[in-house]
């Protein structure tokens, strides 16, 4: 699904965001910036172990929640690796929402003050940390085009949604948000 909005394209896909042919790959990180499962295995396997190494050197402290760091991207198909920190699903009343706002936010600044044209993200936290689906989907979608109505840039910001269910719902909240924007 492609949306033209703000004079960029807002892209839903389904894949795996390790293969996406962007300037910028997003990665669902920790905050000890530590590797793990899911996105982040994906991203540590392909893009080999030089991105580990630079994050260790460049972020001893890691990142906090809520926010984002850059590194070179290894081997991936990309100039910057970024790596987002979405909170752990608590019930939703510890401030979650902001922080996966922050997350998304603070990606977009990384990948636009980098110069990246095309920037692709995952579903962040709704894999491990168990964020709800539905309410991850609306988090996500206003914090992308807040940041578009903005900054009208990136040019191109790619959802990449690894099953088809989480595909369907992720277009659908987009759809309805856009039009409502769109009046
Ligand atoms: N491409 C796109 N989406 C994927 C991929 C992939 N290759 N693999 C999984 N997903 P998760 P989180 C989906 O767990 O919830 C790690 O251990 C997945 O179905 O990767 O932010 C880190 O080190 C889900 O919808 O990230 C952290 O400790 C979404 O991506 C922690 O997990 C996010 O799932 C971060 O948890």
């Amino acid at each position: 699904m492609q949306i033209e909005i703000y004079g960029c394209r807002l892209e839903l896909v389904q894949g795996d965001v390790s293969e996406q042919q962007v300037d910028a790959i997003v990665n669902a990180a920790n905050s000890r910036l530590a590797g793990g499962s899911g996105v982040d295995g994906a991203i540590h396997a392909r893009g080999g172990p030089t991105i580990i190494e630079e994050t260790r050197r460049r972020y001893p402290g890691g990142c906090p929640t809520g926010s984002a760091v850059a590194s070179g991207p290894g081997e991936l198909p990309c100039r910057l690796l970024i790596h987002a920190v979405g909170p752990i699903w608590h019930g939703g009343g510890q401030g979650e929402p902001e922080q996966l706002r922050g997350a998304y936010r603070k990606s977009l600044e990384l990948a636009t003050e980098h110069s990246c044209e095309s920037v692709a993200f995952p579903a962040l936290s709704t894999g491990a940390y168990g964020y709800p689906k539905s309410q991850a989907a609306n988090v996500t979608l206003a914090a992308i085009l807040d940041f578009l109505a903005e900054h009208a840039a990136p040019a191109v910001v790619r959802l990449v949604l690894f099953t088809q269910e989480d595909y369907k719902l992720f277009s659908a909240v987009a759809k309805e948000r856009v039009d409502k924007r769109k009046g």
